[in-house]
């Protein structure tokens, strides 16, 4: 069964049409209007082997908050349809990656469950157009819209690109982990028979 969805949303801020196949190659098809925001998308297809179309139009002459709140929306949105029933994936996933100077911990669980844990700052405000305040408001979009219990810790790092790019690629691979298909699991892994 293939493991692909397709979600659309219009608001008076932003226009947002997203597909994401669990089971891709890497392709990324990313177009938001902030380049950096792209740089990140591009990343966690590429390296949780996913592939995800994602065209944004939104008002980013207001600024980028809208924008990336509601592409994280939209995004766990797709991510929750994906996975489906959830019967014999693995539902947890856990990575630390090495970015340069900075080493990122991501460790996420399908639940169904929304709850956000992060103690990262940055140094900076920005990174190029994107503001470095609007990481948080993604990750904690896609846990609420996904229902995902999802942790972040920064062990080390002093680079808001590098810290950035670290958590985006470490959540696309603890995503992969979480939702592997492993033949063992005939059910859905919970004692309580269902997430
Ligand atoms: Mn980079």
């Amino acid at each position: 069964m293939e493991r692909i969805a397709s979600f659309s949303r219009i608001t008076k801020e932003t226009d947002i049409a997203i597909t994401l196949n669990l089971d891709g190659s890497g392709k990324g098809d990313i177009s938001t209007g902030i380049s950096f925001f792209d740089h990140m998308l591009n990343g966690f297809s590429r390296h949780g082997l996913f592939d995800l179309t994602c065209q944004v139009k939104g008002d980013l002459e207001v600024d980028c908050h809208h924008t990336i709140e509601d592409t994280g929306i939209v995004l766990g949105q797709v991510i929750r349809e994906a996975v489906g029933d959830k019967k014999g994936i693995a539902r947890y996933g856990t990575c630390i990656l090495p970015m340069d100077e900075a080493l990122v911990l991501c460790s996420l669980d399908l639940s169904g469950r929304p709850y956000y844990v992060s103690d990262v700052e940055f140094p900076t405000e920005k990174v190029g157009k994107m503001d470095t305040q609007m990481v948080k408001e993604f990750f904690y979009a896609i846990s609420y819209s996904a229902g995902m219990n999802l942790h972040f810790k920064m062990l080390s790092g002093n680079n808001s690109h590098h810290m950035i790019e670290g958590m985006f690629k470490a959540f696309a691979k603890a995503l992969d982990m979480a939702t592997t298909q492993d033949p063992r699991i005939t059910d859905v892994l919970s004692t309580k028979g269902s997430l």
